[in-house]
């Protein structure tokens, strides 16, 4: 058998066209809760996968429990292993709710897992993120890590130096894609991405901008830095018009 560091799989495949991607995220309802991010159109988790299929997307994002109600399979699934409320405070951390092996019952051809980098409780993230990582490559599926540096050790989460951080923590744990916050500027985020080595760097969409325009200005500053697109939810499903807003940021990415 090959050693697996001479054999280098773009697990990504089902996610990307011309090597570039475009993610619809949906865990918000766990992450924030209702009242704080859904209306009365898109607490519905129909009207995402709607969205998702029009806007041709390269990927939805559900926690098992959507994805076993409302998934369709009109585009890929990537399922999130494991979550968190917003309503303990103290350092984060975000335990697995869902095994690689029910993600794959489900459809998906991805799994997804959030590491709160800096918090105290990392490591026990790490070791959990080690073990889904491996099962998911026994399967051919990637294994797509959200590292968000957050705890009381991170002062500033969107610096240069934490973000790329994070970058790298996801070649160093084996991802095969990263999602991570925007540092504000081409030049900055390129270095995140030059520190994934090769790892496909996805920027996380952040709460919704206050115009189209500053977020479409974010998209535009990935692309140039190199990254493979971006994971995002309430930038999108948030817009009063969520295929419009799909189709400019699309353009940006593929174009
Ligand atoms: P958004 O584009 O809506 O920010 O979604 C991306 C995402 O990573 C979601 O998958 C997740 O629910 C949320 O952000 C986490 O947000 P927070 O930074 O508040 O933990």
């Amino acid at each position: 058998m090959p050693l697996n560091r001479l054999v280098k799989q773009d697990r990504m495949g089902a996610f990307l066209k011309d090597g570039k991607s475009m993610l619809l995220a949906y865990d918000q309802g766990l992450e924030h809760g209702p009242s704080t991010d859904f209306t009365d159109k898109n607490v519905d988790p129909a009207m995402i996968m709607e969205t998702a299929a029009k806007g041709k997307f390269s990927g939805v994002v559900f926690q098992k429990g959507v994805a076993e109600r409302f998934y369709d399979g009109r585009v890929p699934l990537i399922v999130k292993l494991n979550g968190k409320t917003s309503l303990p405070k103290g350092e984060p951390v975000s335990r697995q709710v869902c095994s690689v092996e029910q993600a794959v019952s489900l459809g998906a051809k991805g799994v997804g897992y959030t590491i709160y980098l800096g918090s105290q409780f990392e490591g026990e993230m790490f070791a959990e993120f080690g073990k889904i990582q491996e099962q998911a490559h026994e399967r051919g599926l990637p294994a797509i890590a959200w590292i968000y540096p957050r705890g009381a050790a991170v002062q500033n989460d969107t610096s240069k130096e934490i973000v790329s951080y994070a970058a790298r923590a996801g070649l160093e744990l084996g991802a095969d894609a990263v999602k991570i916050k925007y540092t504000g500027d081409p030049a900055t985020f390129a270095w995140a991405v030059k520190s994934a080595a090769g790892v496909r760097v996805f920027m996380s969409g952040g709460p919704k901008a206050p115009t189209d325009d500053d977020f479409l200005k974010q998209v535009k500053g990935v692309i140039e830095a190199g990254a493979t697109g971006l994971a995002v939810g309430r930038n999108v499903w948030q817009n009063a018009d969520p295929l419009a807003m799909a189709d400019k940021i699309r353009k940006i990415i593929f174009s």
